[in-house]
């Protein structure tokens, strides 16, 4: 007995729902606010794409200057990051990948960016792997790092070797 006036009611709250449904779908194609609704949410993604970048991920390698890292103009060897620039862009998410090849420490500092990476030692047979996250939070333009582990002192001192350029677009 229960169970059939039960029923009953599903199907009157049905019928409810259903001729609820169809007035809403009604006046939706007649009120010109909601018709104009749509095209709103979908401009919406583009806006959020444009301002966060699509991840990235760079791949450093260090090398010491008994492994041929990087010649100087002068003609000798000597220890560097491979490449020494890297470009990113502001609000993008960065995953930096270091692969120390020398046997010495080095590090990464890039105070604009907020970074100071400190990089083990490892050696030309097996790599020591340092791997940093961060967003970038800089406004466009060029920013330096450099290594600040005493390591090469001509290539601490020069560009494309222990120190270089981050460009932040
Ligand atoms: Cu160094």
């Amino acid at each position: 007995m229960r169970p059939s006036r039960l029923s009953f009611g599903l199907i009157g709250l049905a019928a409810i729902t259903a001729s609820v449904a169809i007035s809403a779908c009604g006046s939706s194609a007649t009120d010109p606010a909601l018709v104009g609704a749509p095209s709103q949410t979908q401009s919406t993604p583009v806006k959020s794409a444009a301002k966060a970048p699509a991840p990235k991920t760079i791949t450093l390698v260090v090398k010491a200057d008994e492994e041929n890292a990087r010649k100087g103009p002068e003609g000798t060897w000597h220890d560097a990051y491979l490449p020494a620039n890297i470009a990113v862009r502001n609000g993008q998410k960065v995953t930096l990948h270091i692969y120390n090849y020398d046997e010495g420490e080095h590090s990464f500092a890039a105070p604009a960016l907020g970074l100071n990476v400190s990089v083990a030692g490892g050696s030309e047979k097996a790599p020591k792997e340092t791997t940093v996250t961060f967003t970038v939070s800089s406004q466009p333009g060029h920013y330096m790092w450099y290594c600040a582990d005493p390591c090469d002192p001509w290539a601490m001192a020069h560009k494309g070797f222990m120190e270089g350029d981050v460009t932040v677009s």
